[in-house]
Parts: structure tokens; sequence; C-alpha cells
């Protein structure tokens, strides 16, 4: 408890106040002093008008206005008269109607080009592994190989139509060149598709047909021991007829 109201309590108890009275301090002096409080005091009045404030800043500017509506239409004026022709224009390029077409046709033979020089090379490689043999010949639409084998007659048949080929028969004095040129490399007599198997003295071909190019040596056929009826290349170029059995180098034809 404060001393303030220690102090107003014996006052009040003795007599000297009464109630509603405080002791109150007055602050300038260390004193005290003795009053009666009253009611609180109610609000005053609203005090006047403040001036005016500062201008404000300019504002941002506004947006833009809204577009006018269009006026009417006027009236057509009349026609104007013709201007007078023109110079003569420059020649125009002469058309190709076939344009795209031959276009289209160099493309084809340039392909086409490129394709016969891969033929024409893959052609080459193969004629020099056919070389690896005894070799290979042309005449002027076959071509004729041999390889290293002595064999009888129907094994060089075999042989040569495994290969897709035949043995070789010599239609024209040329064909029988190119495979003289041949049977020139082994320096032994070579077999042909040619006997008379079939018939003593009657040569055919291997599919039977009748030969009718021949190029005999002297006193050939002989038929000797009536046991000759396949035919041979001899060093010259010449045919004799041969016994079938007998192992003989031979030339195959495609
Ligand atoms: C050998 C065989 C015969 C041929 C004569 C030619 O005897 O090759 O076929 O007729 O030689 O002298
Ligand atoms: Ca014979
Ligand atoms: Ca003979």
């Amino acid at each position: 408890m404060s001393v303030m109201k220690v102090l107003g309590l014996i006052l009040l108890h003795v007599g000297l106040v009464t109630p509603g009275t405080q002791i109150c301090q007055n602050p300038d002096e260390n004193a005290y002093s003795i009053i009666t409080c009253g009611a609180p005091g109610k609000n005053g009045l609203p005090g006047m008008n403040g001036s005016n404030g500062a201008k404000g800043e300019i504002g941002e500017p506004g947006p833009p206005g809204l577009q006018g509506t269009a006026g009417s239409p006027g009236a057509k004026g009349e026609r104007g008269d013709n201007g007078q022709q023109g110079p003569q224009g420059p020649k125009g390029e002469r058309g190709d109607s076939m344009g795209p077409a031959i276009e289209n046709l160099k493309l084809q033979m340039t392909a086409m080009d490129s394709r016969m020089r891969d033929l024409q090379s893959n052609l080459e490689r193969q004629e020099k592994v056919f070389s690896f043999g005894k070799g290979i010949a042309r005449s002027s639409n076959k071509i004729y190989i041999m390889n290293n084998l002595e064999v009888t007659y129907d094994e060089a048949k075999a042989i040569c139509a495994s290969g897709g080929g035949q043995l070789a028969v010599p239609r024209t004095q040329e064909e029988n060149q190119a495979i003289f040129s041949l049977r020139k490399k082994v320096q032994a007599h070579s077999f042909m598709g040619i006997n008379d198997i079939e018939s003593e003295g009657d040569f055919r071909d291997l599919s039977g047909q009748v030969i009718t190019y021949f190029n005999w040596r002297a006193g050939e056929p002989n038929n000797l021991r009536n046991n000759e009826d396949c035919v041979e290349m001899w060093e010259d170029g010449g045919w004799n007829d041969e016994n079938c059995a007998n192992r003989r180098f031979f030339v195959c034809e495609f």
C-alpha cells in the first residue's frame, strides 16, 4: 500500500477528510495537499478546419479517344476515256511442253549409265577371277573358259553343266580360234562338245543337233579301234575323234 493511501485512511478515520476527498501531491513542491475530487469533465467542441494542402503532381495521360463514325460515300464519278495503247512487250522464252519428260529421261539415263559401269567393272573382276584357272577367251557372243582339270568326256560335260555352261562347240572358224587360244595354254588335247556316240560317223552336239562346221585334221575321224566317239582339239587347232574314256583338258562355253 502506498504512503498516500495509508495517510488517506488515517485522515478518514480521524474525521479530517470525508469520502470523495483525495490527498494530491504537488509535483513542484515536495508537499501534499488535501482536495475534493470532482466528477470527470465532458469532451470539448470539434476544432476548426485546417488550411488547404499543397497542389498535387501532374496525373498520367488519359486513354485514347474512341474512333469517330465513317462518313457516307460520295457519288460515283463518270468513266474516263480509254488511254492510248502501250508499247509491245519483249518476246517471251520458247515454250517446251516436253521439258519434264526429257528431264525424267535424263535422270533415268544417268542411273542406267551408273549401273552399266557397275556391271562392267563386275564383269572385269570376274574375268580376272577366272583367269586364275587356265584362262578365259571370247568370241563375238560366247565366253570360253578352261580350268586345270583333266577328266573323261562325261565328267567334263557334267562340270561345264554344273557351272551353267556346256562343253564348247565351235560353230564357226572364229569360235574355233577362240577355243584354240585356250587349248594352246595347256599344250594338251582338249575335249569339245561333239560326239558320234549315238550313231557312228554322225557327229552331233550335246543337244543332238547335227554339226555343220568341221575342222578335222587330215585322216580324221578314223574311229581308231572302232572306239573313238568323242572329239578333241589338237595342237594345230584341228579336230580328232578320240576314246571318250581318256582323260583330257576341256573347254566350257557360256
Ligand atoms: C592316236 C589317237 C587317234 C588319232 C591318231 C592320229 O592314235 O589320238 O585318235 O587318230 O593318234 O595319228
Ligand atoms: Ca566313232
Ligand atoms: Ca581318231
